[in-house]
């Protein structure tokens, strides 16, 4: 996978129709490749032409015609770009063909059989990231930027990619490193020969910058990921309609009879920046035969588990019953809006009090009364009400949050050793083991497993 001589090459647009598709090519033939393959200019012309693409960075018009039969695949654009200036720092090729998948395959083809090697997933943006034209974090943040959800996910994953994130990063990194020397120069030197310094100060800095960057982790993987959010409750009670009215359109069958939704269904919606999958279950009975109901119960139940939130949906024109009680049950321990329906309906009696530790909030799916009031509980909630406003650095992976976390330990267990007035080694192993975590960040620190795994979320193209 670390290989960097050989040519890759990718179908780097979605496969299915579309109005353009791109083959990608980098490595030290992408030139030669594209040349064996491209014709430039009108197809009446093509046997004359001999054309060699002299200019790079520029878009050559023209057609790939298979070299050993002569046939033409398609009408193109293509392009290279010269090392070291390119997204991998190496020779690049672009094939822009028409966007069927009949056409990509073919070029692609070609491309193989003139040499190129398939890409695998992220290996583009692997090679940029072993050429030293970005670090890890900010490989990460282009997969980020091609899965945002919203525009907020979006901003975050621009500003990693930009290095925010990696700079502070690096920042406490280099301070504990400069402490370390220190340390380490205490331990190789007779006292005498070393200016006495104190190095509290830097590891207080140090750790009040991991915590500041960890404050906010858990709003950045939210504009990441998304909030997982089930709607809940027992049949008819208008979940599916609560569903309809918060994503504005009729996605879910909604109709006057119990047990309408059979399987989960999962909508994602923009809630003021934050990325919300919202998912409509089938309603919950204490008891069926139905085997299909059944099924969908177990569903929803799963569902619920999985939620990072779950509206707990009652129909306010009736009383509870004792389904609504189980539910409650079951969203126990979960952060839960408790949602009363059906309030353009007259009002049953009760108080309707089966999660007090829950917001309630009191709608109506039908008229769409109350449903600001629920998004804003919703973003309150999950944000205590802020939304991401400012252009600081926001840790949004868990894997950056989990190596911050131990840096932070081993930083605090160096402060602790400090005070004490252990001997140096001590504090200068835990400064160790911290500046090797958040190498891990920036990757300046990383195995090849590490690797492999963060990169096999890409896809093929990336
Ligand atoms: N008056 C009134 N009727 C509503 C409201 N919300 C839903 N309904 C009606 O209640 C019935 C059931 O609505 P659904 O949205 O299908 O309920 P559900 O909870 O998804 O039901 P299942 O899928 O069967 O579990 C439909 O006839 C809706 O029109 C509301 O706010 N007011
Ligand atoms: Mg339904």
């Amino acid at each position: 996978m670390y290989s960097l001589d050989d040519t890759i090459a990718a179908i780097s647009t979605p496969i299915g129709e579309g109005g353009i598709g791109i083959v990608r090519m980098s490595g030290p033939e992408a030139l030669a490749i594209l040349q064996k393959i491209f014709v430039k200019g009108k197809r009446a012309k093509l046997q004359t032409s001999n054309f060699k693409l002299q200019t790079p960075n520029y878009l050559h018009y023209g057609h790939i015609v298979d070299p050993e039969t002569a046939e033409v695949i398609d009408e193109v654009l293509a392009s290279y770009m010269k090392a070291p200036r390119t997204y991998t720092r190496q020779d690049v090729a672009e094939i822009n063909c028409h966007g069927g998948i009949v056409p990509l395959r073919r070029i692609l083809e070609l491309c193989l059989w003139q040499g190129a090697r398939l890409a695998s997933a992220g290996e583009f943006t692997l090679r940029a990231f072993i050429n030293g034209r970005i670090d890890l974090a900010q490989a990460e943040a282009v997969l980020d930027i091609v899965r945002a959800k919203t525009e907020a996910g979006l901003r975050v994953a621009v500003g990693q990619l930009e290095g925010r994130l990696s700079d502070q990063v690096r920042a406490v990194r280099g301070q504990l490193i400069n402490v370390l020397a220190y340390l380490e120069a205490t331990i190789d030197f007779e006292d005498d020969e070393i200016p006495e310094r104190d190095i509290a100060p830097d590891l207080e800095e140090a750790r009040g910058q991991l915590e500041k960057l960890l404050a906010h982790a858990d709003r950045g993987m939210i504009y990441r990921q998304g909030i997982r959010t089930a709607i809940v409750g027992r049949p008819n009670v208008g979940k599916s309609s609560l569903l309809n009215a918060l994503l504005r359109t009729s996605r879910a069958i909604v109709t006057p009879i119990p047990g309408t939704t059979r399987d989960t269904l999962e909508e994602t919606l923009n809630l003021q920046g934050i990325p919300l999958v919202l998912v409509d279950t089938a309603g919950i009975v204490a008891e069926t035969e139905d085997v299909i109901e059944q099924l969908g119960i177990e569903r929803s139940r799963r569902a619920l588990a999985q939620a990072d939130l779950a509206l707990l949906v009652v129909d306010g024109s009736e009383p509870l019953t004792e389904a609504d009680c189980q539910i409650a049950g079951l969203a126990a321990g979960k952060t839960a809006i408790l949602v009363v329906n059906k309030i353009d309906l007259p009002r049953a009696g009760g108080d309707f009090d089966i999660l007090p530790e829950a917001t309630r909030v009191e709608v109506s799916a039908l008229t769409g009364e109350g449903l600001e009031e629920l998004e804003e509980a919703i973003v309150e909630v999950v944000f205590s009400g802020q939304v991401l406003a400012s252009d600081e650095p926001l840790v949004s992976s868990p894997r950056h949050k989990d190596i911050l976390k131990r840096a932070l330990d081993h930083v605090a267990s160096a402060q602790g050793a400090h005070t004490r007035g252990m001997p140096a080694d001590f504090v200068a192993i835990d400064l160790t083991s911290a500046a090797n975590a958040l190498g891990e960040i920036t990757g300046e620190t990383i195995t090849e497993d590490l690797l492999e795994t963060i990169f096999s979320e890409f896809c093929v193209g990336k």
